[in-house]
């Protein structure tokens, strides 16, 4: 849904000359640094980057979910480690809160997160649990007006730069799926909770994951989201409805930039005397990689517009993420392909991009998982 169409633009065509301008052209030394310079930060802040779909009011701009992922195709034309500082802000670090927070958890931690004050983080993932997230150890002891939280969470995107993070947790050790589990927001500088050293990754530098340990951490009970136990799965699963929306419309960003740089190299680059655009084999690459383009930003369009209009999107969004993400490996590597021998190394961008739209596959749910998720709804509705 578009609520006002002119002002929407103002705000793309903003965000466009501020990828082009100022992220694209940073994108080399933070690849080489691993940091995102301050500079680029406090202008995110200054374009309500951090609060894009935050609502309104709390600080935030409100976005419904179509204008939101029709900024994701724009931000996501730069490296995914700008759009992955901001990303955890308005979805999975802050949507527990949205979705489900009480009216005294919104007020308390929305504006900071909207603001860019703070970076939020979603700490759903441990060293046992990965894909079978219901199945996770952390365990949240009540005592008294606390609960008491053990345990660790690993690959935790912004871990390091995080303020606040959103935590499913067991309550009831007797329950071992999905209801036994809770979701808390704790502050960074609760005792008992430390980060782990920032893992190595294979791309995505400048975006940071880490381990985040809690020992006998005491987080207020007040700190419960929803002030419900055992809804926490729940929330994380919805958080992850939208999240996975987001990730697809990323996938299309990043892909429509990858065949831009291709299409450019294909019409610079020569051999056989004449421009490699003009061979055949080279053209099949670029008009299925469009093709594919065309197909996500159509599908995560209709979904997105489904969402805003109140309908549960839970099935076409896996759909969207498992073909995004999917059709972005394909892109990265027809890419990679049409730069020749100049794609295996790193004066071009799409060395890096090829590495960095690896994780797509893999975060917010693996390829795997939302074919599970698509194929066990279908034969539910088809039974
Ligand atoms: N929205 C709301 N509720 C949902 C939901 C959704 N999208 N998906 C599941 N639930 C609910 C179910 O209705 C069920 O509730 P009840 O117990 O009240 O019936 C509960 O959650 C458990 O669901 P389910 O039985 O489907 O859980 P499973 O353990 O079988 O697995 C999958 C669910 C595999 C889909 C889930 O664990 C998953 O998404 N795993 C991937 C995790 C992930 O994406 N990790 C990335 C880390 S974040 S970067």
């Amino acid at each position: 849904m578009i609520r006002d169409r002119e002002t929407l633009n103002v705000l793309l065509d903003t965000v466009r000359r501020f990828v082009a301008e100022r992220l694209i052209p940073h994108e080399p030394v933070v690849a080489e640094s691993d940091v995102i310079p301050d500079a680029i930060i406090d202008e995110m802040r200054g374009l309500g980057l951090f609060g894009l779909s935050l609502p309104e009011a709390y600080g935030g701009l409100g976005l419904t979910m179509e204008e939101e992922v029709l900024v994701a195709f724009e931000l996501a034309r730069a490296s995914p480690a700008f759009r992955s500082l901001i990303g955890t802000n308005n979805g999975i670090g802050a949507q527990g809160i949205v979705i489900d927070g009480t009216p005294e958890q919104k007020q308390r931690w929305l504006p900071r997160l909207a603001s860019g004050e703070i970076v939020g983080a979603f700490a759903l993932t441990e060293p046992g649990s990965g894909s079978d997230a219901a199945s996770l150890a952390t365990s949240a002891r009540r005592d008294g007006d606390h609960y008491v939280l053990n345990g660790t969470k690993r690959f935790i995107t912004n871990a390091p730069e995080a303020g606040l993070f959103t935590v499913m947790a067991r309550t009831d050790p007797r329950v071992k799926g999905a209801r036994g589990i809770s979701a808390f927001v704790v502050e960074r500088d609760t005792p008992g909770l430390s980060i782990g050293r920032p893992d190595r990754k294979m791309g995505q530098r400048g975006a940071h994951t880490a381990d985040v340990h809690f020992d006998e951490c005491r987080v207020p009970a007040q700190n419960l989201i929803g002030g419900r136990e055992g809804a926490g799965f729940r929330t994380a699963m919805k958080v992850l409805d939208k999240g996975r929306l987001h990730i697809a419309a990323i996938c299309t960003g990043a892909a429509e930039r990858m065949l831009d740089d291709a299409l450019r190299y294909a019409i610079e680059r020569r051999q056989f005397g004449q421009a490699i655009a003009q061979f055949q084999l080279v053209q099949a690459m670029l008009a299925d990689s469009r093709t594919e383009i065309y197909a996500a930003r159509s599908m995560v369009l209709d979904a997105v517009r489904r969402r805003d209009d109140g309908e549960d999107v839970t099935v076409e969004a896996s759909c969207c993420k498992l073909f995004a993400s999917e059709m972005c490996g394909r892109v990265a590597d027809r890419c990679v392909q049409i730069h020749g021998g100049a794609g295996y190394v790193s004066d071009h961008a799409i060395e890096r991009f090829y590495r960095d739209v690896r994780l797509f596959r893999i975060y917010e749910g693996t390829s795997q998982i939302q074919q599970l998720v698509i194929a066990r709804q279908t034969i539910k509705q088809g039974g």
